[in-house]
């Protein structure tokens, strides 16, 4: 007979390592299970935590059938086989922002959370630069990078967190102080049955939430249940809402700043600001510390990036446009782009589909495609050119750009088929981009 564990850790990636070290500073020594043969973490876990167990290669049913509690990551599905039989056995399976919602329920914090199914880093970063402006002591994670419960040493008054439909997935007891789904377009088709179960997990978080910010221009974001609600949007707001009016964003009938103030560049992050506005207002933010950080921040790396302007041609990275509605986003900025767009694009489709995209690419000129499912963007486009890497991407890129012309990576898939994530792609982009200095 196995021995038995009271918690099980499914997953050794960042938040397996910090789900194990927070249950370790619990007292709680749990058993650690990753499907893969060699998970990123397991020498750190051998080296900071040698007391835990680790079983690789596979999830072990008896054990999990046993537990009291199984924390899992998001990156594995709560459909897994293994993980749905323990469940139907009546098996709590958590995530870590649950087990991080029920440990701050004592602190007393605020917390305002993000999610969305595009700029959810961009507004996040806004939304804590804009409270650090105001002086608050603010602790920002989520699936942005940092796990949350990595955060609570923090001790922050206030918690900034980006949350991704997986995560949501495994969470029930966060009480946001505010809350917003930014907005909803097709992404992870390969993990949901369909767009609505897809929806459905991203809009869970308006019952977490004393207040919704949604999105009026996104009709996906409007909640359906009995909650105060404020919204954002570029239109002339009413009453408490944010939006644009003669140039000017708004908060109901106050002039806040004009729009053209703005450090952030394209349509999009017009609307990024005024959702970061929304919800930092929620939690006593003042008009001006949002404005100091309107009018300085520049933007996140590998979003829209103009990375070089070389002979006479600018090359933006926007690696992180990994499903069709970022790159759509990227586009409709370029509609009246007076040179020739190239845009370099494919990926990992995560089961998308690109017949969506076709509108926006009337702004494309010309069509380079790389990747697992490349084949399927070049079907938007007669004449498209297909390579096999990033530097013939780029080289092909640039014979044909000429004086004026904008070279735009903006996948509009994942990048796993070919590199690590998505920031090793953008800096194989750049990469590539130097070596043509003095072609
Ligand atoms: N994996 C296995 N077997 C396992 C465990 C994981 O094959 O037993 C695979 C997963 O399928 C995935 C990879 O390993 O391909 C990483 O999974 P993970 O759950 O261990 O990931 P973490 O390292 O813990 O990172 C996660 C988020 N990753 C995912 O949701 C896939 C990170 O978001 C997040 O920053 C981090 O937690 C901290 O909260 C990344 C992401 O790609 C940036 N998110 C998706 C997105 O933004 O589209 C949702
Ligand atoms: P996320 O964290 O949701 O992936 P990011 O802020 O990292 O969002 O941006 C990801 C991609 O989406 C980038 O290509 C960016 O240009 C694009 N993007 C950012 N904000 C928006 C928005 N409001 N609507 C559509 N696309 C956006």
């Amino acid at each position: 007979m196995p021995q038995k564990f009271s918690h099980i850790v499914l997953g050794l990636g960042a938040t397996g390592m910090s789900v194990v070290r927070y249950l370790c500073e619990q007292g709680i020594v749990p058993l650690v299970m990753d499907s893969r043969r060699n998970p990123p973490g397991i020498e750190q876990l051998k080296n900071e935590l040698p007391q835990v167990a680790l079983q690789c290669g596979g999830f072990d049913c008896r054990q999990l059938v046993q537990a009291n509690q199984i924390i899992i990551s998001p990156g594995i599905s709560v459909n897994t086989p293994e993980v749905k039989a323990a469940a139907d056995m009546g098996i709590e399976v958590i995530g870590d922002v649950e087990l991080f919602a029920r440990a701050i329920q004592e602190q007393g914090a605020k917390v305002l959370a993000i999610t969305g199914s595009n700029g959810k880093s961009t507004v996040t970063t806004l939304v804590g630069e804009m409270a650090k402006a105001e002086g608050l002591n603010v602790a920002v994670g989520g699936n942005i990078g940092i796990p949350v419960l990595s955060l609570l040493k923090q001790r922050a008054d206030l918690y900034v967190l980006e949350l991704s439909s997986f995560q949501l997935e495994t969470t029930r007891s966060l009480n946001c102080t505010a809350a917003t789904c930014l907005n909803v377009s097709e992404d992870h088709m390969d993990r949901y049955d369909d767009f609505r179960a897809y929806r459905e997990a991203k809009l869970s978080l308006y019952q977490q939430t004393q207040k919704v910010i949604f999105n009026r221009d996104d009709e996906l974001t409007k909640p359906h249940i009995d909650v105060a609600t404020n919204s954002f949007g570029l239109s002339k707001p009413e009453a408490d809402d944010w939006g644009v009016s003669d140039g000017m964003i708004c908060h109901g009938e106050d002039t806040v700043m004009p729009l053209l103030d703005v450090k952030l560049i394209g349509q999009h992050n017009q609307t990024n600001i005024v959702a970061a506005m929304a919800l930092t207002a929620a939690a006593g933010v003042s008009a001006k510390a949002m404005k100091e950080v309107a009018m300085t921040f520049g933007g996140l790396s590998h979003r829209c990036e103009v990375v070089s302007v070389t002979n006479g041609v600018t090359y933006v990275n926007d690696s992180k446009a990994t499903n069709v509605g970022a790159t759509v986003a990227a586009l409709e900025g370029l509609s009246n782009y007076p040179g020739n767009v190239i845009l370099i694009a494919g990926g990992d489709s995560k089961g998308a589909d690109f017949t969506c995209m076709a509108d926006a690419m009337e702004a494309v000129d010309y069509l380079i495609t790389l990747g697992r499912d490349g084949d399927k963007v070049a079907a938007l486009k007669p004449d498209s050119i297909t390579v096999n890497s990033m530097q013939s991407a780029v080289k092909k890129a640039s014979k044909l750009a000429e004086d004026g012309d904008m070279v735009l990576l903006s996948p509009a898939c994942a990048s796993i088929d070919m590199y690590d994530n998505f920031m090793k792609r953008g800096q194989d982009f750049c990469l590539a981009v130097e070596s043509l200095d003095g072609k």
